[in-house]
C-alpha cells in the first residue's frame, strides 16, 4: 500500500513537471489567441489591449501579445512596433500567460499553429474592398484586406487558410457564461490559436476591465526617459500635467457631440450609462479662455489644499497646439513655467502625464484615458477639461477631483 502510494506521487510529479515545463516552453496546452489591433491609434488599441487580456483569462488561453500598430505620415502601410518597446511583459503575467507575437512565431508557430492551421476568425463575413474577391459561396473574413490588416499578419508572414465567423457569440465574459460557450465551440485542440481579425474586446474600454492598467509597467527605456526628463528639464517641486487634444481629426470628431450619448473615452467623466451627466462640446473642445481659467484655479486650489507641494510647473503633452506661448503669458505672475518635449513623442508624453503630481485631461479622448487610469492605479488625482460643467460647478459642491 505504503509502496503504491509513493508510486502515485511519483507518477504526479512527473506530471506537474511536464506540465511546467510545457508551459515554459510555451507549448499551452490550452490554446492561444490572438488579434490584429487594426482599430484607431494608440489610445483604442490600449483600452482594445485590456479587454483582450481579460478575454484571453477567462477563455483560459495565452494572450499572444501582438506589436502596437502605428501610422507615419506618408506611409501607406503600418508600421508594427513590438509590444515590449513600450511595456514589459513580465508584470502582465502575474495576471495571465502572455507570450509576444515574435517569440511565439518563431519559436513556437511552426508545431503549434503550422500554415495550415492558421484561420482567421471575425464575426461574421466582412467584404474585401475589391470586388472581384468577394465570392457569395465563399464567405471570408479578408483579413488582410488594406491596412492596417495586410501589413500586420504580414509583419510575421502569417497567411490564413480559412475564415471562422463566430457569430452570435460575443466578448463580455463579464456578465454571462461566454467563456465557457467558446470553449464549448472552439476546443483548443482543434484551433489551437484564435486569431481575430480585431481586438475581442469592446471600445471604450468595460468597466470591469479599466483595473487590468496596473499590469502595464513602461519599459525600462520609456521610465528613463521620462524621469530624466522630468529631473532635468522641470524645475524642482510639483508639476501640473496637462493633455491638449486639439488637432484637426479632433475638431472633427468633436462635431459628434452634438448628436451622442458617449463619445469615445466620455464615460470615464460621464459614466458608462451617462450617470454624471449627458455630452456637452467644451468637454471635447475647450475653448483657450477656459483652458487657461481652469489651470490657473488649479494651481490655486492646490496652493490652498497643499501649501508644502504647491505647483511649479506645467508639462504640456498635445497632438497639435501645445499653446506654449499663451500659457506661459498667463501663468508667469503665479511663478509657473510651462513646458514641452523638444521632439513629439506621443509616449514619453503619456508616460511623463502618468507621474505629474496632477492630470487634467480631455474626457473623450481615449489617449487621455490611458493617463487617467495609470494614475488611477497610483492614487493620483486626474480632472478633465470642463468638467464638471462651469455653471453646475458654480452651483454645486460637486468635487472636481474623479
Ligand atoms: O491615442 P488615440 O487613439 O486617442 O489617437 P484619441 C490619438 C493619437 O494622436 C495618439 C496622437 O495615439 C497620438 O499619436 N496624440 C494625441 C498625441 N494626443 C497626443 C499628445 O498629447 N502628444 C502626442 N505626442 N501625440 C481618437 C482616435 O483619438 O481620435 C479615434 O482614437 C479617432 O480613432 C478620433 O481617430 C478622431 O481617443 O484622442
Amino acid at each position: 500500500m505504503q509502496w503504491l502510494k509513493m508510486k502515485l506521487r511519483f507518477v504526479n510529479l512527473i506530471l506537474l513537471l511536464i506540465s511546467s515545463a510545457c508551459a515554459q516552453l510555451g507549448g499551452d496546452p490550452n490554446g492561444y489567441l490572438t488579434y490584429c489591433p487594426c482599430m484607431g491609434r494608440f489610445g483604442n488599441q490600449a483600452d482594445h489591449f485590456l479587454g483582450s487580456l481579460a478575454f484571453a483569462k477567462a477563455l483560459n488561453r495565452t494572450l499572444i501579445l501582438p506589436p502596437w500598430v502605428e501610422y507615419r505620415r506618408g506611409e501607406l502601410r503600418s508600421r508594427q512596433v513590438p509590444f515590449n518597446t513600450y511595456f514589459e511583459v513580465e508584470p502582465l503575467k502575474e495576471y495571465h500567460r502572455v507570450i509576444t507575437m515574435a517569440d511565439f512565431m518563431w519559436h513556437l508557430a511552426d508545431d503549434i499553429w503550422p500554415e495550415s492551421k492558421r484561420v482567421s476568425f471575425c464575426y461574421k463575413e466582412r467584404y474585401s474592398l475589391q470586388q472581384e474577391k468577394n465570392d457569395p459561396d465563399k464567405p471570408n473574413c479578408h483579413a488582410k484586406d488594406g491596412n492596417p490588416f495586410g501589413p500586420f499578419w504580414d509583419t510575421f508572414h502569417i497567411d490564413f487558410v480559412r475564415s471562422e465567423f463566430y457569430a452570435p457569440l460575443h466578448f463580455d465574459v463579464h456578465h454571462s457564461n461566454e467563456a465557457a460557450k467558446w470553449q464549448a465551440k472552439y476546443p483548443a485542440e482543434s484551433y489551437p490559436v484564435l486569431a481575430f481579425t480585431g481586438a475581442p474586446a469592446s471600445f471604450p474600454v468595460q468597466l470591469e476591465n479599466c483595473k487590468l492598467q496596473r499590469y502595464l509597467h513602461w519599459s525600462q527605456r520609456y521610465r528613463d526617459a521620462s524621469k530624466d526628463f522630468i529631473r532635468e528639464q522641470l524645475p524642482r517641486g510639483a508639476f501640473l500635467g496637462i493633455h491638449l487634444r486639439n488637432g484637426i481629426d479632433w475638431v472633427r470628431a468633436c462635431e459628434h457631440v452634438k448628436d451622442s450619448q458617449h463619445l469615445f473615452a466620455s464615460p470615464q467623466c460621464l459614466g458608462y450609462k451617462n450617470e454624471r451627466g449627458a455630452l456637452y462640446p467644451e468637454l471635447c473642445m475647450p475653448s483657450k479662455e477656459a483652458i487657461i481659467r481652469q489651470l490657473k484655479r488649479t494651481i490655486k486650489n492646490v496652493r490652498q489644499t497643499q501649501p508644502d507641494n504647491e505647483i511649479k510647473s506645467v508639462f504640456v503633452a498635445s497632438d497639435s497646439n501645445h499653446m506654449i506661448g499663451e500659457l506661459n503669458t498667463a501663468l508667469s505672475r503665479m511663478g509657473i513655467s510651462v513646458h514641452k518635449l523638444p521632439e513629439d513623442d506621443p509616449y514619453l508624453d503619456l508616460a511623463i502625464l502618468g507621474q505629474s503630481n496632477h492630470f487634467i485631461g480631455n474626457c473623450i479622448s481615449s489617449y487621455s484615458a490611458f493617463v487617467k487610469r495609470e494614475r488611477d492605479v497610483h492614487g493620483f488625482p486626474s480632472y478633465f477639461w470642463g468638467f464638471p460643467k462651469e455653471k453646475d460647478r458654480k452651483h454645486s459642491n460637486v468635487h472636481e477631483e474623479l
